[in-house]
């Protein structure tokens, strides 16, 4: 008879590890829980309902939003400001952070950054997508509006974070700095369930997931590590594996479960890089680090250390197996 263990429950099951956790993350992840439910069944259906397609707005970052887009924004939103544990959101549909006003929320203890549909562009061609959610305790005071202070903190300071990945099965995979755990979600009963008890990211790979249609644009040591990728060599085992989906979550997690390297560098058209720290490289890294690989935005340049100075902000990112992020630490610290 198999044993099924709901997210729920194993979210009680561990509270005990947190000695201050009177309850209010488990409420916050039954809120992040509830809006990818709803999420899953909209994406699921959005070949059909007339909700795919471009919104016509564009977000802060200058991108066409998909309709989408603008759902999962006021869905989590929505959901997260609903149970009082949440002072305040920042969200990459946002341009502004989000002051949630009511009073049960002015007690609030954390602050959510989050991006409610990465690679929502994939969504019209049916490939999968996903939602990446960063979790910090406020620094400003219990009963006081949110400040921007308390969304500009280094990601070492996170205590969750997490995607969900609407793919062939939508996933939730989250860690609260205790290892990380991947539940997949059963539509037939409605809940996750455990089955991807502690994670931990090969140490070494042969899959590397990049834009190699910006080739000309990268540094060059990123320009030797893609051909040391390419090269024959008994020794290595390769040629590695070229794999690109264009959806951050879903290259993330394919390379969590086999190994690789998902690489994003600076390029003529993204001079800073094109993911943003906030919500998509600091709650990957805080991940991957839990699952025993690296992240950095440079060599020697930890991603988590990284301090913000901007919402929106953008960086680098080099993230996966140990031994594939220090061999690409050291083509770009050689070739620069
Ligand atoms: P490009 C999606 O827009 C995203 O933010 C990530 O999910 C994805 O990995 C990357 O950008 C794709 O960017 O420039 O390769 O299309």
């Amino acid at each position: 008879m198999e044993i099924i263990k709901t997210l729920g429950e194993f979210i009680i099951d561990r509270q005990h590890e947190y000695p201050d956790a009177s309850g209010e993350l488990t409420s916050l992840f039954s809120s992040i829980r509830l809006a990818a439910k709803i999420l899953h069944r909209e994406i699921n259906k959005a070949g059909l309902a007339d909700i795919t397609g471009a919104a016509g707005d564009e977000n802060v970052q200058g991108e066409q939003q998909q309709k989408l887009d603008v759902y999962a924004n006021e869905r989590f939103k929505n959901a997260l400001a609903q149970r009082g544990v949440v002072c305040g959101i920042a969200s990459e549909e946002e341009e502004q952070f989000v002051k949630f006003e009511e009073t049960k929320n002015l007690d609030g203890k954390y602050v959510v950054l989050i991006d409610p549909l990465d690679g929502s562009s994939n969504i019209d061609v049916n490939v999968s997508v996903g939602t990446i959610f960063s979790v910090y305790r406020r620094v400003s005071p219990q009963g006081s509006h949110v400040t921007e202070e308390d969304f500009l903190q280094p990601g070492n300071k996170q205590v969750a974070a997490g995607y969900v990945i609407y793919g062939s099965s939508t996933m939730l995979v989250y860690s609260t700095g205790n290892g990380v755990n991947g539940f997949t979600y059963d539509p037939t009963i409605g809940v996750f369930c455990l089955s991807h008890p502690n994670l931990q990211i090969p140490e070494d790979g042969t899959i590397y997931s990049i834009n190699e249609g910006n080739y000309v644009h990268f540094p060059e040591g990123v320009k030797k590590y893609i051909k040391y990728c390419q090269e024959e060599d008994d020794a290595t085992s390769r040629p590695y594996t070229s794999r690109y989906i264009g959806s951050l979550v879903s290259d993330f997690h394919r390379n969590l479960i086999k190994g690789g390297i998902y690489l994003y560098p600076t390029s003529s058209r993204y001079p800073q890089g094109k993911l943003r720290l906030l919500y998509e490289c600091n709650p990957m890294a805080f991940l991957i680090e839990q699952a025993g690989g690296r992240a950095i935005a440079d060599p020697g340049q930890r991603i988590l250390d990284i301090e913000p100075k901007k919402l929106h902000q953008r960086c680098p990112l080099f993230v996966g197996s140990p031994k594939m992020v220090d061999k690409l630490e050291k083509f770009v610290e050689e070739f620069g």
